[in-house]
This record gives C-alpha cells, sequence and structure tokens, in this order.
C-alpha cells in the first residue's frame, strides 16, 4: 500500500517538476528589521565569505553575507577576459585537459576545506561537469591554482565532497560510461559495457596538491551527489543514485520506474586499506593535472596515464546499497555523523538513515539482496523514520547544528525546517521560486556557524527588473535564528548558483596576498627593476621585456616587429603595494587583456596581420596619469 503511495505521489511529483510551480498568492513577508539585519555599514565588512557556484557560467562568485554584497567574480573553468585567466601565456595550460583546452565548463558544486570536520578554509574546491575536472582555489589570493582531470568519468556532478580533514576529495560519475580501451561500443549494450566510477582524489596536507590516489568501480547508475561521513561515520562515504534501472535512453520515463532507488555508502578506510595492501590494478585512464606556481606565476599541464582501481565485486565489504525512494539527487550527512538523509526528488517523504544501524544491519547480514556481490540492506533496517509531508521534491539538506534540518523543496519551492531526532516539521517558508540548492554557513560541516539560511533559485519570474528573455537566478537570505525563518534579504547571483557554502570572514581576512615580493618572482622573463627593460628577437619571435609602473611602460616606443612575428609582451608590474595592479592591451590583438597583479609577469601574445602602428594602454585605472600610461608598437612588412 504504501508502496502504491509512493507511485501516485511520485507521478504527481514528476509532472509538477517537469513543469514547475509557484505558490499560488504567496506574499513576501517582511517584517521591520530585516533592513537592519542586512545592513552592513559604509566601510564595514561582511560577517561571511559566500562562495558561490556559477553553473554554466564555469565560474565562482564571492559574496559578502549579510550584505549579499559582490566582491570577485573568479574564474575557474572558463576563461575571463576580463584578467587574461585563459589568454594569458602563463593561466593557458590551466584549461588543458586530455582533449587540449578546452576553455569553457559548468560548476556546480563548492566545498570548503576543513579539518576536524571544520572549516580551516585554505581553499575551495569545485567541479566541472562537462570535461570532468576538479579545480583547487587558494583563498589566500582568490585564485585558481590547480586543475585535475578525472579519467572514466562523464558528467561529473557528483563532486567535489570532502572527507573531513579534507584527505580527499570525491567525485562520482554522473553519467556511466565505457571506460579505457573498451570505449567503441554500441549504446545499447549499456548494461554490460558502460560503468560507474568513484574516484578518490588525496590532497597533499601542506600544499594541496591533488592527486587521483584511486578510483572504485561502480554499477552503471547515475551518481548524483554525495556526503562524506564524519565524527562516528567518518570513514564513509554515500552516494546518491538515480537510474538503477540502467536505462540509456528516454531517462525521464525509463529512469522514473522503479520504487527505489539507493544510496550507495562506500566503506572508503577499507578502499584505502586494499589499496595499501596492493589490491589496485592499474587501469587505462588519460588525463591533465594542472598546476599553478606561484613562483614563477605560471602554470604547468602535464599529462598522465593509468590509474588504480579497485573491484567492489571481488573485495564484497567496501560497497553497501541502502534502498531509498525514489530518484534520490541530494544526499546529506547531519554535524554529529549520524544520520543520512536522501532527498528523493518524486518522493513523498524524507527518509532518515541512521549510521549506527546500518552498521549493525552489516554486522549480522541483513541483507535483501546484492547488486553483482555487493549487499544490498533492508530499508527498514537502516531507516531512522521519515519526515511525513515534508512538500514536494526534496532537494538537499543543510543544518544548523542545533538538531534541526532545512531541506530545499524545488516542486512546492518552499525550505521546510524540521527536526533531526522526532522528524517533526518545525517551520516552512516560501521561496521566489524553484529552489534548488540552500546553504547554511558551516552547514555541511560538524560545527555550522548557523544563523543564516540561504536559498538559491532557479527560476526568479517577476523578482527583479527583467532583463529580457533570460532573468537574473537568485538568492534569498533568511535569518534561522530563531524558531521560525524570516526572509531578509533577496539578491540576484552571477551565472546559475548551485551549491555554495560559506564560513567566518575571520578565517580569511588577514591572510590575503596583498602583493608578490618582486625579489621572489621566478619567472624567466621577469624583470627586477626598469633598467633591464628592453626588445629581444629569436628568428621570427619577438620578446618584449616590459615593466609597468606608475605611470609608464617600459619600453613604449616599439618598432623592428614584422607582420607574422609571434610577439610576446612579457609583463611585470614592479609594483609593491596592495591592490595596484596594471592592465595591459593591443589593439587588433585577437586575445583578451593582462591585468598583471603587483610583483608579477605575465604574458601577451600577439601575431600582427598587418602593418601599422597599433597603440597600447593600461586597462585598470591606476593614478592620476592613468591616461598617459600608454605606447605604441610599430609593424612593418614581413
Ligand atoms: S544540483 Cu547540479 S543540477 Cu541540485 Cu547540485 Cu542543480
Ligand atoms: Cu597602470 Cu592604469
Amino acid at each position: 500500500m504504501k508502496t502504491r503511495l509512493w507511485i501516485l505521489a511520485g507521478a504527481a511529483v514528476a509532472m509538477a517538476l517537469a513543469y514547475g510551480c509557484k505558490p499560488k498568492g504567496a506574499q513576501t513577508a517582511i517584517s521591520g528589521d530585516a533592513a537592519s539585519k542586512v545592513y552592513v555599514p559604509p566601510g564595514q565588512h561582511d560577517e561571511f565569505y559566500n562562495i558561490i557556484s556559477g553553473g554554466f557560467n564555469g565560474q565562482m562568485s564571492v559574496v559578502g553575507l549579510p550584505s549579499g554584497r559582490v566582491f570577485k567574480i573568479l574564474p575557474v573553468f572558463s576563461v575571463h577576459p576580463e584578467n587574461g585567466y585563459g589568454f594569458s601565456e602563463e593561466s593557458k595550460p590551466m584549461l588543458n585537459t586530455s582533449h587540449g583546452f578546452v576553455p569553457w565548463d559548468d560548476l556546480h558544486h563548492i566545498a570548503i576545506s576543513t579539518t576536524n570536520a571544520e572549516h580551516d578554509a585554505r581553499w575551495a574546491f569545485g567541479n566541472a561537469n562537462n570535461t570532468p575536472r576538479i579545480a583547487r582555489v587558494d583563498l589566500t589570493s582568490f585564485k585558481t591554482v590547480e586543475i585535475i582531470e578525472i579519467p572514466n568519468s562523464g558528467g561529473n556532478h557528483s563532486s567535489p565532497f570532502i572527507t573531513e580533514n579534507t584527505e580527499y576529495v570525491v567525485a562520482g560519475t554522473r553519467f556511466s560510461v565505457p571506460t579505457g580501451d573498451n570505449s567503441d561500443v554500441a549504446i545499447s549494450t549499456y548494461k554490460d559495457n558502460f560503468k560507474g566510477t568513484i574516484s578518490f582524489i588525496s590532497v597533499d596536507k601542506e600544499h594541496g596538491h591533488m592527486d587521483i590516489a584511486f578510483q572504485l568501480e561502480a554499477p552503471p547508475f547515475n551518481f548524483d551527489l554525495a556526503r562524506a561521513g564524519k565524527k562516528k561515520s567518518h570513514g564513509w562515504f554515500f552516494f546518491s543514485t538515480y537510474n538503477t534501472e540502467m536505462a540509456h535512453t528516454l531517462l525521464e520515463v525509463n529512469a522514473s520506474q522503479k520504487d527505489k532507488d539507493f544510496i550507495m555508502a562506500v566503506n572508503w578506510k577499507k578502499a584505502e586499506e586494499y589499496i595499501q595492501a596492493g589490491k589496485g590494478k592499474k587501469v587505462p585512464a588519460k588525463y591533465a593535472h594542472n598546476v599553478w606556481d606561484e613562483s614563477t606565476h605560471t602554470a604547468t599541464s602535464t599529462i598522465k596515464e593509468g590509474v588504480l582501481s579497485l573491484d567492489p565485486r571481488e573485495l564484497k565489504d567496501i560497497i553497501y546499497f541502502i534502498p531509498c525512494p525514489k530518484s534520490p539527487h541530494g544526499t546529506d550527512t547531519d554535524p554529529t555523523g549520524e544520520y543520512i538523509i536522501g532527498s528523493g526528488k518524486l518522493a513523498a517523504i524524507i527518509p532518515v538513515f541512521s549510521f549506527t544501524k546500518m552498521l549493525a544491519a552489516i554486522e549480522s547480514q541483513d541483507f535483501e539482496g546484492n547488486i553483482d556481490g555487493m549487499p544490498v540492506l533492508r530499508y527498514e533496517s537502516v531507516l531512522h523514520g521519515e519526515v511525513q509531508k515534508p512538500g514536494l521534491g526534496p532537494l538537499h539538506t543543510e543544518f544548523d547544528g542545533k538538531g534541526n534540518a532545512y531541506t530545499s523543496m524545488f516542486v512546492s519551492s518552499e525550505v521546510v525546517k524540521w527536526n533531526i531526532e522526532t522528524l517533526q516539521v518545525i517551520d516552512r517558508v516560501p521561496t521566489y521560486y524553484s529552489v534548488g540548492h540552500l546553504m547554511i554557513p558551516g552547514g555541511p560541516t560538524g560545527n555550522p556557524h548557523g544563523k543564516y539560511m540561504v536559498a538559491y533559485n532557479k527560476i526568479t519570474k517577476d523578482r527583479y527588473l527583467p532583463t529580457g528573455p533570460e532573468l537574473a537566478h537568485s538568492a534569498q537570505l533568511y535569518d534561522i535564528s530563531g524558531e521560525k525563518m524570516q526572509l531578509l534579504l533577496d539578491f540576484p547571483t552571477i551565472g546559475e548558483p548551485h551549491y555554495a557554502e560559506a564560513f567566518p570572514a575571520s578565517l580569511v581576512k588577514d591572510k590575503q596576498v596583498k602583493f608578490y615580493k618582486l625579489e621572489e618572482n621566478n619567472h624567466p622573463r621577469a624583470l627586477k627593476g626598469v633598467a633591464n627593460a628592453r626588445v629581444e628577437r629569436e628568428g621570427n619571435k619577438v620578446h618584449v621585456y616590459m615593466t609597468t609602473i606608475r605611470s609608464n611602460f617600459r619600453p613604449d616606443n616599439i618598432e623592428g616587429v614584422r607582420v607574422g612575428d609571434e610577439v610576446y609582451f612579457h609583463v611585470t608590474n614592479l609594483e609593491q603595494d596592495w591592490d595596484v595592479p596594471h592592465g595591459f592591451a593591443v589593439k587588433g590583438a585577437n586575445t583578451a587583456e593582462l591585468l598583471v597583479m603587483p610583483g608579477e609577469t605575465s604574458t601577451l601574445k600577439w601575431v600582427p596581420d598587418r602593418v601599422g602602428v597599433f597603440p597600447f594602454y593600461c586597462t585598470d585605472f591606476c593614478s592620476a596619469l592613468h591616461q598617459e600610461m600608454q605606447g605604441y608598437i610599430r609593424v612593418s612588412p614581413a
């Protein structure tokens, strides 16, 4: 009976999910003190940094809370003409992949580094969905400093999720794909030839450098999202899966047949032991690993081959399946590590699983079956309980550290607050309109900071001044310090926000790099002063060793260049002061500007296609004589 209800409710939800809906006649109730709660007076700072994924813009944005003010757009997987990311010779290798230069991607999730399950905010990780990659951003420079490609994966949605001491960044493939040398196969042989893969990427404690430690083979499901266990469940990982029907066409229908899919529990400590015991086998893989070097101000890209892989079908105690209604999207672990929440987007309830019960079920081999030898646990034996009538289309759950959970409801456009122990709904607030992810500062950690909750909404309709067919995406800030949630503020976001994280500003604001020390600049073409500014020809290559300092370029009159030469402007910014970048752009150049940070060297390549005298100038306002900061380059016939 219960099963049937799920199916019926599921069908209604599926309809609503496809078409979306917004609450009718919902009034935005703003109480009198909302304005003062988000007002950060001029000259004062916000309490939290909020790093928000940009979705299809491939960037992260850096926003202050509670004000909602945008501080920076931080390019990660997309070229960014504004600062030359992906255009300068030094940064191009950051976007290299085994497919060559891939200058765009789709960034969905943020993970802020943790120690002992608490934010240390050394790094922000982000995922590329399209050409699977993970990036690491250094939060002392707010710069993308490393990108690793993930082989044997397609649609890297289920990442990046981190273990409690940032031992690993973990990535599950959304699309199962044929892997290794067995890749030219008929799509209809999906069940036999396609594989799911979970990648464990180690993170070096000192420098943060990533490496693919090992991969786990998994059944050809779709992996959607995941969370690491923490505290008592440290050592485990939980992945939501859908399409356990293993359909390869019309998933909208074919992947919504089953009553329950699974949360896949992975004992990664066990997997680690097997790797240490030499049980991993090397499988074919090809991937790029790109690292930014702060000393030479240059990225290098290395193509690597082969990864270690474990087959959990043989090693039977790594993977266990927990049945979970129905097409689970988010899976989240509470701050104690005891509870695992599955958000079946087509389900009418929210199941809460107990880690303790899961261990007991494994111990007593209380299984209802297996998938390729990997045990399937019984739903009832792992269940802590179900939240009844939570709303429609549960997606993601965050925590306030006071025993409450907050779940976003895509279809009914609301956030629902409920108690984890009693499973009672405490409060619900409408969102405007279709909420995807939500975020509480520290929400995924063992020690949430509480205070605020932000809903990131997909379809804003009438919330802002209209801007043609495409409208701004939106974040909504709620005060959650009391029993009832209180809407404080709407603010538009950059790109399409998916997941975001926020952490106290005090963790990073006094650790910022103010400028790079010139004497430590090891770029091979750096200049330490104006004395050696010069032009050097090597065959058809012309190297311009150029300096910038308020307010001139040297050299600023360049001659001897010919049509078809490869001209490299190696621009060193000699400033040794905070917030004084200089820019550089040349008329007609088929590239972007450079924005050179103080003490840094950056290179723009230009192949002039015609004879003439071409002006160049500084693009970033730097002094009262900024407009005087210019020069000419003369191009003569070949
Ligand atoms: S998500 Cu990527 S489709 Cu719920 Cu993290 Cu929006
Ligand atoms: Cu340098 Cu403007």
